[in-house]
Protein backbone atom coordinates (compact mmCIF):
# COMPACT_ATOMS: atom_id res chain seq x y z
CA UNK A 1 0.00 0.00 0.00
CA UNK A 2 2.76 2.36 1.00
CA UNK A 3 4.47 1.40 -2.18
CA UNK A 4 1.75 2.19 -3.86
CA UNK A 5 1.69 6.35 -2.88
CA UNK A 6 5.41 6.28 -3.37
CA UNK A 7 4.85 4.91 -6.82
CA UNK A 8 2.50 7.95 -7.39
CA UNK A 9 4.84 9.95 -6.72
CA UNK A 10 8.20 8.71 -8.20
CA UNK A 11 7.69 9.78 -11.11
CA UNK A 12 7.77 13.19 -10.65
CA UNK A 13 10.13 13.30 -7.97
CA UNK A 14 12.92 12.08 -10.55
CA UNK A 15 13.56 8.63 -8.98
CA UNK A 16 12.92 6.86 -12.09
CA UNK A 17 15.88 5.93 -14.71
CA UNK A 18 16.44 3.66 -16.94
CA UNK A 19 19.25 1.40 -17.44
CA UNK A 20 21.00 -0.54 -21.23
CA UNK A 21 22.05 -3.60 -21.63
CA UNK A 22 23.97 -4.17 -24.79
CA UNK A 23 22.18 -6.92 -27.12
CA UNK A 24 25.35 -8.62 -29.05
CA UNK A 25 25.39 -10.08 -32.72
CA UNK A 26 26.83 -13.64 -32.34
CA UNK A 27 28.24 -13.92 -35.77
CA UNK A 28 30.47 -10.86 -35.46
CA UNK A 29 30.52 -9.71 -31.48
CA UNK A 30 29.15 -6.64 -32.12
CA UNK A 31 26.75 -4.54 -30.33
CA UNK A 32 23.77 -3.86 -32.58
CA UNK A 33 21.27 -2.55 -29.66
CA UNK A 34 20.21 -2.74 -26.01
CA UNK A 35 17.23 -3.59 -23.70
CA UNK A 36 16.41 -1.04 -21.65
CA UNK A 37 15.61 -1.92 -18.04
CA UNK A 38 13.59 0.42 -15.25
CA UNK A 39 15.27 1.36 -12.36
CA UNK A 40 13.39 2.86 -8.83
CA UNK A 41 15.61 4.33 -6.89
CA UNK A 42 13.62 4.73 -3.88
CA UNK A 43 14.82 7.56 -1.51
CA UNK A 44 14.46 4.89 1.60
CA UNK A 45 15.05 1.68 0.52
CA UNK A 46 17.55 2.32 -2.20
CA UNK A 47 17.48 0.28 -5.34
CA UNK A 48 14.25 -1.66 -5.61
CA UNK A 49 13.76 -3.91 -8.34
CA UNK A 50 11.20 -3.74 -11.48
CA UNK A 51 10.15 -7.86 -10.31
CA UNK A 52 8.63 -6.07 -7.21
CA UNK A 53 7.34 -3.12 -8.13
CA UNK A 54 5.70 -3.43 -11.74
CA UNK A 55 3.22 -5.71 -10.42
CA UNK A 56 2.55 -3.38 -7.41
CA UNK A 57 1.96 -0.81 -10.85
CA UNK A 58 0.06 -3.08 -12.59
CA UNK A 59 -2.25 -4.05 -9.63
CA UNK A 60 -2.73 0.04 -8.76
CA UNK A 61 -3.63 0.60 -11.79
CA UNK A 62 -0.14 3.00 -12.39
CA UNK A 63 1.58 0.75 -14.98
CA UNK A 64 -0.07 2.73 -18.11
CA UNK A 65 1.61 5.62 -16.46
CA UNK A 66 4.75 4.05 -15.65
CA UNK A 67 4.76 2.68 -19.01
CA UNK A 68 4.55 5.80 -20.67
CA UNK A 69 7.43 7.40 -18.96
CA UNK A 70 9.79 4.40 -19.79
CA UNK A 71 8.73 4.93 -23.62
CA UNK A 72 9.32 8.18 -23.08
CA UNK A 73 12.58 8.29 -21.81
CA UNK A 74 13.58 5.97 -23.93
CA UNK A 75 12.67 7.61 -27.14
CA UNK A 76 14.24 10.91 -25.23
CA UNK A 77 17.44 9.04 -24.96
CA UNK A 78 17.66 7.43 -28.41
CA UNK A 79 16.99 11.30 -30.05
CA UNK A 80 19.38 12.19 -28.15
CA UNK A 81 22.02 9.47 -29.24
CA UNK A 82 21.48 9.40 -32.40
CA UNK A 83 21.54 12.76 -32.81
CA UNK A 84 25.05 13.53 -31.58
CA UNK A 85 26.33 10.56 -33.54
CA UNK A 86 27.18 8.34 -30.39
CA UNK A 87 25.13 5.14 -32.31
CA UNK A 88 24.83 4.73 -35.70
CA UNK A 89 21.54 4.40 -37.73
CA UNK A 90 20.72 0.63 -37.45
CA UNK A 91 20.96 0.51 -33.38
CA UNK A 92 17.55 -0.61 -31.74
CA UNK A 93 16.60 -0.40 -28.76
CA UNK A 94 13.70 -2.64 -27.00
CA UNK A 95 11.37 -1.70 -24.09
CA UNK A 96 9.53 -3.66 -22.06
CA UNK A 97 5.54 -3.56 -22.10
CA UNK A 98 3.38 -4.68 -19.38
CA UNK A 99 0.27 -6.48 -19.77
CA UNK A 100 -1.42 -3.81 -18.69
CA UNK A 101 -0.26 -1.19 -21.62
CA UNK A 102 -1.22 -3.85 -24.22
CA UNK A 103 -5.19 -4.02 -22.99
CA UNK A 104 -5.20 -0.16 -23.10
CA UNK A 105 -6.59 0.69 -26.42
CA UNK A 106 -5.07 4.35 -26.63
CA UNK A 107 -1.55 2.43 -26.12
CA UNK A 108 -0.75 2.40 -29.93
CA UNK A 109 -1.55 6.10 -30.89
CA UNK A 110 0.44 6.99 -27.67
CA UNK A 111 3.44 5.26 -28.44
CA UNK A 112 3.27 6.56 -32.57
CA UNK A 113 2.55 10.27 -31.21
CA UNK A 114 5.83 9.81 -28.44
CA UNK A 115 7.91 8.43 -31.77
CA UNK A 116 6.98 11.49 -33.82
CA UNK A 117 7.72 14.15 -30.75
CA UNK A 118 11.16 12.92 -30.08
CA UNK A 119 12.05 12.72 -34.30
CA UNK A 120 12.84 8.66 -33.71
CA UNK A 121 12.37 6.54 -36.33
CA UNK A 122 10.19 3.64 -35.40
CA UNK A 123 12.53 1.03 -36.77
CA UNK A 124 14.92 1.93 -34.01
CA UNK A 125 12.06 0.75 -31.32
CA UNK A 126 11.38 -2.62 -30.52
CA UNK A 127 8.65 -3.47 -28.37
CA UNK A 128 9.18 -6.68 -25.77
CA UNK A 129 6.22 -8.37 -25.06
CA UNK A 130 6.17 -11.79 -22.79
CA UNK A 131 4.21 -14.44 -23.78
CA UNK A 132 2.08 -14.77 -21.15
CA UNK A 133 0.47 -11.23 -21.84
CA UNK A 134 0.02 -11.94 -25.20
CA UNK A 135 -2.02 -15.48 -24.51
CA UNK A 136 -4.40 -13.38 -22.10
CA UNK A 137 -6.30 -11.85 -24.94
CA UNK A 138 -4.91 -12.75 -28.36
CA UNK A 139 -7.33 -10.98 -30.40
CA UNK A 140 -6.45 -7.64 -28.59
CA UNK A 141 -2.98 -8.54 -28.77
CA UNK A 142 -3.20 -8.61 -32.67
CA UNK A 143 -5.26 -5.93 -33.54
CA UNK A 144 -2.71 -3.56 -31.16
CA UNK A 145 0.62 -5.31 -32.43
CA UNK A 146 -0.32 -5.10 -35.99
CA UNK A 147 -0.98 -1.60 -36.01
CA UNK A 148 2.18 -1.31 -34.22
CA UNK A 149 4.15 -3.42 -36.54
CA UNK A 150 2.56 -2.02 -39.52
CA UNK A 151 4.15 1.43 -38.22
CA UNK A 152 7.39 -0.49 -38.48
CA UNK A 153 8.24 -0.99 -34.85
CA UNK A 154 9.95 -4.38 -34.01
CA UNK A 155 8.05 -6.98 -31.66
CA UNK A 156 9.70 -9.70 -29.38
CA UNK A 157 8.15 -11.94 -27.40
CA UNK A 158 10.14 -11.95 -23.93
CA UNK A 159 10.42 -15.04 -21.50
CA UNK A 160 9.59 -17.35 -24.52
CA UNK A 161 9.63 -20.89 -23.41
CA UNK A 162 8.10 -19.90 -19.84
CA UNK A 163 4.42 -19.36 -20.58
CA UNK A 164 1.62 -21.50 -22.23
CA UNK A 165 1.81 -19.98 -25.39
CA UNK A 166 -0.16 -21.70 -27.96
CA UNK A 167 1.95 -22.07 -31.69
CA UNK A 168 -1.37 -22.02 -33.64
CA UNK A 169 -2.09 -18.31 -32.24
CA UNK A 170 2.00 -17.11 -32.57
CA UNK A 171 1.70 -17.97 -35.66
CA UNK A 172 -1.25 -15.57 -36.20
CA UNK A 173 0.78 -12.66 -34.41
CA UNK A 174 3.15 -9.83 -36.56
CA UNK A 175 6.41 -11.11 -34.46
CA UNK A 176 9.84 -10.29 -35.48
CA UNK A 177 12.13 -11.53 -32.55
CA UNK A 178 11.87 -14.72 -29.79
CA UNK A 179 13.67 -14.09 -26.76
CA UNK A 180 15.06 -17.33 -25.36
CA UNK A 181 14.30 -17.28 -21.77
CA UNK A 182 17.61 -18.00 -19.62
CA UNK A 183 15.96 -20.26 -17.71
CA UNK A 184 17.05 -22.78 -20.43
CA UNK A 185 20.22 -21.09 -20.84
CA UNK A 186 21.43 -21.24 -17.48
CA UNK A 187 22.53 -25.06 -17.48
CA UNK A 188 22.93 -25.64 -21.27
CA UNK A 189 26.48 -26.10 -20.90
CA UNK A 190 25.95 -28.88 -19.18
CA UNK A 191 22.36 -30.15 -19.77
CA UNK A 192 21.89 -32.01 -23.06
CA UNK A 193 18.04 -31.99 -22.65
CA UNK A 194 18.37 -27.87 -22.38
CA UNK A 195 20.75 -27.95 -25.90
CA UNK A 196 17.88 -29.70 -27.34
CA UNK A 197 15.20 -27.82 -26.28
CA UNK A 198 17.19 -24.66 -27.14
CA UNK A 199 17.75 -25.96 -30.27
CA UNK A 200 14.39 -26.71 -30.69
CA UNK A 201 13.14 -22.97 -30.22
CA UNK A 202 15.84 -21.66 -33.16
CA UNK A 203 14.58 -23.88 -35.47
CA UNK A 204 11.21 -23.41 -34.47
CA UNK A 205 11.70 -19.48 -34.98
CA UNK A 206 12.92 -19.53 -37.77
CA UNK A 207 10.73 -21.57 -39.43
CA UNK A 208 8.55 -18.67 -38.78
CA UNK A 209 10.56 -16.36 -39.98
CA UNK A 210 11.60 -15.07 -36.92
CA UNK A 211 14.78 -14.55 -35.56
CA UNK A 212 16.23 -15.09 -31.63
CA UNK A 213 17.69 -13.20 -28.80
CA UNK A 214 19.28 -15.61 -26.29
CA UNK A 215 18.66 -14.10 -22.31
CA UNK A 216 21.08 -14.57 -19.37
CA UNK A 217 24.35 -15.76 -21.25
CA UNK A 218 26.68 -15.85 -18.28
CA UNK A 219 29.90 -18.21 -19.53
CA UNK A 220 31.32 -18.48 -23.37
CA UNK A 221 30.24 -22.19 -23.61
CA UNK A 222 26.75 -20.57 -23.59
CA UNK A 223 27.53 -18.29 -26.25
CA UNK A 224 29.41 -20.24 -28.26
CA UNK A 225 26.65 -23.25 -28.18
CA UNK A 226 23.72 -20.85 -28.96
CA UNK A 227 25.91 -19.36 -31.97
CA UNK A 228 26.25 -23.11 -33.21
CA UNK A 229 22.38 -23.56 -32.97
CA UNK A 230 22.12 -20.61 -35.43
CA UNK A 231 20.87 -18.19 -32.53
CA UNK A 232 21.43 -14.77 -33.57
CA UNK A 233 21.37 -12.22 -30.65
CA UNK A 234 22.26 -12.45 -26.59
CA UNK A 235 22.83 -10.23 -23.94
CA UNK A 236 24.11 -11.24 -20.24
CA UNK A 237 26.37 -10.84 -17.69
CA UNK A 238 29.24 -12.28 -20.00
CA UNK A 239 29.12 -9.68 -22.40
CA UNK A 240 27.83 -6.75 -19.93
CA UNK A 241 25.20 -5.95 -16.89
CA UNK A 242 22.63 -3.31 -17.60
CA UNK A 243 24.63 -0.11 -18.33
CA UNK A 244 24.17 3.38 -17.32
CA UNK A 245 23.69 5.39 -20.19
CA UNK A 246 27.23 7.14 -20.48
CA UNK A 247 28.44 3.40 -19.59
CA UNK A 248 26.21 2.34 -22.69
CA UNK A 249 27.80 4.69 -25.12
CA UNK A 250 31.73 4.33 -23.73
CA UNK A 251 30.73 0.53 -24.22
CA UNK A 252 29.49 1.05 -27.44
CA UNK A 253 31.97 3.29 -29.15
CA UNK A 254 34.94 1.30 -27.46
CA UNK A 255 34.10 -2.46 -27.43
CA UNK A 256 36.55 -4.70 -25.35
O1 LIG B 1 16.14 -5.70 -14.63
P1 LIG B 1 15.60 -6.75 -13.71
O2 LIG B 1 16.19 -8.12 -13.77
O3 LIG B 1 15.54 -6.29 -12.28
O4 LIG B 1 14.06 -6.91 -14.17
C1 LIG B 1 13.16 -7.69 -13.48
C2 LIG B 1 11.91 -7.84 -14.31
O5 LIG B 1 11.29 -6.55 -14.54
C3 LIG B 1 12.15 -8.45 -15.69
O6 LIG B 1 11.15 -9.42 -15.92
C4 LIG B 1 11.98 -7.31 -16.63
O7 LIG B 1 11.45 -7.73 -17.86
C5 LIG B 1 11.00 -6.39 -15.91
N1 LIG B 1 11.17 -5.01 -16.34
C6 LIG B 1 12.32 -4.27 -16.35
N2 LIG B 1 12.09 -3.04 -16.85
C7 LIG B 1 10.77 -2.99 -17.17
C8 LIG B 1 9.93 -1.99 -17.76
O8 LIG B 1 10.35 -0.90 -18.11
N3 LIG B 1 8.61 -2.32 -17.95
C9 LIG B 1 8.11 -3.53 -17.59
N4 LIG B 1 6.82 -3.76 -17.81
N5 LIG B 1 8.88 -4.50 -17.06
C10 LIG B 1 10.18 -4.24 -16.85
O1 LIG C 1 12.48 -10.53 -18.21
P1 LIG C 1 13.56 -9.70 -18.82
O2 LIG C 1 14.26 -10.36 -19.94
O3 LIG C 1 13.10 -8.34 -19.25
O4 LIG C 1 14.63 -9.52 -17.67
C1 LIG C 1 15.83 -8.90 -17.86
C2 LIG C 1 16.54 -8.99 -16.52
O5 LIG C 1 17.52 -10.00 -16.48
C3 LIG C 1 17.21 -7.71 -16.17
O6 LIG C 1 16.72 -7.25 -14.94
C4 LIG C 1 18.67 -8.04 -16.00
O7 LIG C 1 19.21 -7.37 -14.86
C5 LIG C 1 18.66 -9.52 -15.79
N1 LIG C 1 19.85 -10.11 -16.39
C6 LIG C 1 20.51 -9.65 -17.45
N2 LIG C 1 21.56 -10.45 -17.78
C7 LIG C 1 21.54 -11.45 -16.88
C8 LIG C 1 22.39 -12.59 -16.72
O8 LIG C 1 23.32 -12.87 -17.46
N3 LIG C 1 22.05 -13.42 -15.68
C9 LIG C 1 21.01 -13.19 -14.87
N4 LIG C 1 20.78 -14.05 -13.88
N5 LIG C 1 20.19 -12.11 -15.00
C10 LIG C 1 20.46 -11.25 -16.01
MN1 LIG D 1 12.82 -8.15 -21.46
NA1 LIG E 1 13.05 -12.54 -19.97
Amino acid sequence: RAMQHQLKVATARDELHLVYQPQIDLRDGRVIGAEALLRWNHPQRGQVSPGEFVPVAEASGQMGVLGQWVVDEACRQLAAWRASGQIDETFKLAVNVSPAQLSDPGFADWLLAALAHWQVPARALTLEVTESALMEDVGLARHLLTQISDAGLEIAVDDFGTGYSSLAYLKTLPVDTLKIDRAFVRDLARDHQDQVLSQAVVAMAHSFRHEVVAEGIEMPEQAALLRDLGCEYAQGFWFAPPLSAAGFVSLYQDPP
